[in-house]
């Protein structure tokens, strides 16, 4: 074959590609470069497109709607308020984003019971180094901990621990006891063990010593990482969970029927107890994979992920200010 007929079939391949590929362009990227995005609920097919290129610095326009109920639209770990996309209206959305990496958008209103499905991507390509999920391994795979394993707690309070009267007795803590790393990787049964069988702390009584337990949650926590962990929690995890974490949200009996998994009850003394810290958040972040429980890994950030989890300790245990 000559080098002049190569040519010739690469210029017809060519061609012939940029003619199949030319409509489809045109459809998803409009005049002003304008991305048109049509929501459905994700049974009926979720986000289209679902896949959208963006680059760092350059403004991404994006015109929503709904081919069905009302939808949301957020872009997970971003600070870019959330709108909403309704049948027959466009919503214009502007975003900038100055790190590379791919991001996930995501529906925030409880269109369905696959509602959290309803996500897509946006990949944006740059320069700069960081990606947005850039924090290294979590918890639960560095220390190796199986988070599908039931976790009952070995011991439970009889009464609700309270922080503040556990503060009085800080001062007999073993050194380290408050650090975060001791408080993340050990679970409040546990925590409780250990404190039992301090000598200095001998002289307390249980309720005392689950006292202490809760002052070192709180001590690892704060009245703002609390605020925003129950918005995050109302959000996103109530209609499943319950308003008050007893696993009865309004997609409970949904998610148990298509699943046969129930969510998770948070004011289950005898299962949250015994769970730490990294043991949560390993579920936040990877999902339950085929229990209904979604993943929330690319949608939250690392601190939101924390205040979530603080707040989850607010059903087992009485906060100094309440
Ligand atoms: C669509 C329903 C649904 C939503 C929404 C949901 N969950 Fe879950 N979650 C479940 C189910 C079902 C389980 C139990 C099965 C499992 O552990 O995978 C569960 C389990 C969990 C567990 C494991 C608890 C344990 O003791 O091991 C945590 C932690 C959790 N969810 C946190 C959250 C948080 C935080 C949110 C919101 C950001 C949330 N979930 C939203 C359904 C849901
Ligand atoms: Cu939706």
């Amino acid at each position: 074959m000559k080098s002049s007929e190569i040519l010739s079939r690469i210029l017809v391949v060519g061609g012939l590609l940029i003619a199949i590929s030319a409509p489809f362009v045109a459809k998803l990227v409009g005049a002003q470069g304008t991305i048109e995005m049509h929501g459905r609920m994700a049974e009926s097919g979720g986000w289209a497109p679902d896949v959208i290129q963006a680059k760092t610095g350059v403004p991404l326009h994006l015109r929503l709607t709904s081919e069905d109920v009302t939808h949301g639209f957020a872009v997970g770990q971003s600070d870019i308020p959330a709108v909403d996309v309704l049948p027959g209206k466009m919503t214009d959305v502007t975003l900038t984003f100055d790190k590379p990496g791919t991001y996930t958008f995501y529906c925030t209103r409880w269109c369905g019971i696959y509602h959290w499905r309803m996500r897509g991507k946006i990949e944006v390509s740059g320069d700069e180094a960081a990606s947005p999920q850039s924090i290294g391994s979590p918890l639960y795979v560095t220390l190796k901990l199986d988070i599908d394993a039931l976790h009952p707690a070995a011991v439970t309070p009889v009464g609700i621990p309270d922080a503040q009267r556990g503060a009085q007795f800080s001062t007999l803590l073993p050194a380290g006891s408050l650090a975060p790393d001791y408080y993340r990787s050990h679970s409040p049964a546990q925590t409780y063990l250990a404190l039992r069988a301090e000598p200095a702390l001998a002289a307390l009584s249980a309720v005392e010593t689950w006292d202490l337990v809760a002052y070192i949650w709180q001590s690892n926590t704060t009245p703002g990482a609390l605020a925003a962990g129950q918005k995050i929690f109302a959000q996103n995890c109530a209609a499943c969970h319950g308003e008050t974490g007893k696993g009865d949200g309004v997609f409970a009996a949904q998610t148990n029927a298509l699943t046969g998994k129930s969510p998770a009850k948070f004011a289950d003394p005898a299962s949250m107890l015994g769970a730490s810290p990294a043991v949560l958040q390993g579920k936040i972040l990877r999902g339950g994979m085929g229990t209904g429980m979604p993943s929330w890994g690319p949608i939250l950030t690392d601190q939101q992920t924390w205040d979530v989890i603080s707040y989850l300790y607010t059903f087992q245990f009485k906060e100094s200010n309440k």
